[in-house]
Parts: C-alpha cells; sequence; structure tokens
C-alpha cells in the first residue's frame, strides 16, 4: 500500500498542496513531458459591479486542491488509476479581475489567455477552474485549425449584453460565435432548462445552426446516446474539442448550492467527462462554483469541490483510455 505517500504532497503555495498531489510546474519547461496541466483562474466578473457575488471566489482553486487531495487516481469501477496513465501537472494560479471596462478586454485576460495558450502549445490538455471560457475558444483557435464546443449549463449564456457588459458569463457564447474559428455547426448546449431563459436565447441557437439538448431530451433518450451524439456533432469538420462546464447544469438535489431542478445527475456528468475525454478533448473547464444562497459567502459546498475533482478523473480515465487503445 502506498498511501503514506500522501504525506509527501507537494504544495503550490502556503499550505495549499497541489491538485491530486501533481508535481508543480512553474513554468514552459516543466510541461514538458505532462499530458495534462491544471491551472486556477480565480476571478471576479462583471457581476460584481451589480454586487451579485458570483464569478469565481479567489478562494475556491484552494478549497478545490485540498478537498482533491483525499482522493488518488484508482476507480476501480473504471479499474483504471488515472494517475498512473497520465502526467498530470499543477501550474498554480493566475488571479485576477475580468473586463470591469465594458467594452475591451483587460490585461488579466490577456495574462490568462497567454498562460492557456503556453499549456496548449506544449501539446498538454489544460484543466481550468474559473476559466471565461471566451479564453479558451479564443486560445485554441489560435491553433490551427476550427473548434467545436460541448457547454454544460442549465442557460443559454449567449446574451449579447448582461449587466451592462459585453464579456459577462452571460455572454461568451456569444462573444466565441464571433471568433472565425468557430462554427457553431459545431457548438452543442446540454443541459439547458427553465424560467431564467429567454425565447430568443432559444431562437438564436436556431438561427446560429447550434444543437440544444434540453431537460426533455435528455429524459427521454438518456443521456449515454446523447453524449456519443454531442461529441459527434461537435467533432465533425472541427479539429479540437472544448467541454465548458457550468456545474448548474447538475439539479439542485444534486449538490447544495445549486439552483435550478431539472437537472442532469452526478452519474450523467461523469458519463459526459468520461465519453469526452475519450474523444481527444483539447481542453476543459469549469466555470465557477457556486456557493449556496442560503449561508455566508465565505461557506463553501464542498460537495461541489468533489462533484468537480471526480469530473476531471473522470475525463482523465476517458483520455487514459483512448492512449491505451488508439481510435
Ligand atoms: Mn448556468
Amino acid at each position: 500500500m502506498e498511501n503514506f505517500q500522501k504525506m509527501l504532497i507537494p504544495t503550490i503555495y502556503g499550505d495549499v498542496p497541489t491538485f491530486l498531489g501533481a508535481p508543480v510546474a512553474r513554468g514552459k519547461k516543466d510541461l514538458k513531458g505532462a499530458d495534462v496541466a491544471f491551472l486556477g483562474l480565480p476571478s471576479q466578473g462583471a457581476e460584481m459591479l451589480v454586487g451579485r457575488e458570483i464569478g469565481i471566489n479567489m478562494m475556491d482553486t484552494v478549497r478545490l486542491r485540498k478537498a482533491s487531495i483525499k482522493y488518488g487516481g484508482y476507480l476501480p469501477e473504471l479499474d483504471i488509476d488515472v494517475l498512473e496513465q497520465i502526467n498530470l501537472v499543477d501550474c498554480g494560479d493566475v488571479a485576477g479581475f475580468y473586463p470591469l471596462d465594458r467594452e475591451n478586454i483587460n490585461d488579466y485576460f490577456q495574462v490568462a489567455e497567454k498562460k492557456i495558450s503556453e499549456i496548449l502549445e506544449a501539446g498538454c490538455i489544460p484543466l481550468t477552474i474559473g476559466a471565461h471560457p471566451y479564453l479558451f475558444a479564443k486560445s485554441i483557435c489560435g491553433l490551427d485549425g476550427k473548434l467545436g464546443i460541448i457547454h454544460l449549463d442549465a442557460h443559454a449564456d449567449n446574451m449579447d449584453i448582461h449587466s451592462g457588459s459585453k464579456w459577462s458569463l452571460a455572454c461568451w457564447v456569444a462573444r466565441a460565435s464571433e471568433l472565425d474559428g468557430v462554427n457553431m455547426k459545431n457548438f452543442v448546449q446540454i443541459g439547458m432548462r427553465g424560467p431564467r431563459n429567454f425565447k430568443e436565447q432559444m431562437n438564436w441557437y436556431r438561427k446560429k445552426g447550434a444543437t440544444v439538448y434540453t431537460y426533455a431530451e435528455i429524459e427521454r433518450r438518456g443521456i449515454s446516446e446523447i453524449a456519443k451524439e454531442a461529441i459527434q456533432k461537435a467533432r465533425t469538420g472541427a479539429d479540437h474539442l472544448f467541454l465548458n462546464l457550468d456545474l448548474d447544469v447538475l439539479d439542485l438535489g444534486a449538490a447544495p448550492g445549486l439552483d435550478e431542478p431539472l437537472g442532469i445527475t452526478t452519474s450523467d456528468l461523469l458519463k459526459i467527462a468520461y465519453e469526452v475525454g475519450k474523444n481527444s478533448v483539447t481542453a476543459f473547464n469549469v466555470e465557477w462554483i457556486p456557493t449556496p444562497a442560503w449561508q455566508p459567502y465565505q461557506l463553501p459546498a464542498w460537495p461541489l469541490y468533489w462533484i468537480t475533482t471526480w469530473t476531471i478523473l473522470y475525463l482523465l480515465a476517458g483520455v487514459a483510455s483512448s492512449k491505451r487503445s488508439p481510435r
């Protein structure tokens, strides 16, 4: 039994362990030989201007790393040791505030984009917590080829403007659709539901030729079939695949802090992550970790950090299994 190795977990800063105990990657040279690079992008969005506490909490990447430490890499149900098969490194955090300016991309965006590009150019899969998804779309479009996107969310996130900003997270899909490398026929939304979406948002997706799998269709057809079809739609004619997760795609019963019923289960989420991992995923981002509305902002919703760690492990299990048996 090697569990005592846990005594030797590297730290990323202070008393904060690295994600899943991965080796630290301080710069470009440490990415050599790595398959996957974890990166925290704790930031606050334009919504802060109107006093709403959404966006990624500056503590989320710290908590996620601490929450990850109780897990190893072996998944008995898949009989895969993810951390034996995948070289994972932890690149630390790039923290800041993103576009507070109502129109323009600020310095933080540029620094974060540069870091993501560095990971992609090293041939690693970036695993990020808190990235504005547009950063990814833009960084991946900086590589050669076209980009397919699968977005897991209760919400459409395709408004042209929200809270006075074009760079609100509620607008990222609209901004990504303006990039040359993004064909909306390769855009797949999974999990959209409920009365915080507008009819115009659904019509926008239809007009652009994107695919939306609402709750009704997921319930009727089952997530396994939908996951496979979604990957095929995102991948047809595209060279890269970006998976973006807003945890509120999950049902409000799945974990504290979530606020929309009729969502998918944690089991559904893990199945999607595994399938996407098997299909040459380029990048994975967890947009934010929701904070329960009924408790003080400082108190984290630990189950969401556990679910996030599991989701990453399942994505990596998919990557590992595709390495073992090339498609
Ligand atoms: Mn959402």
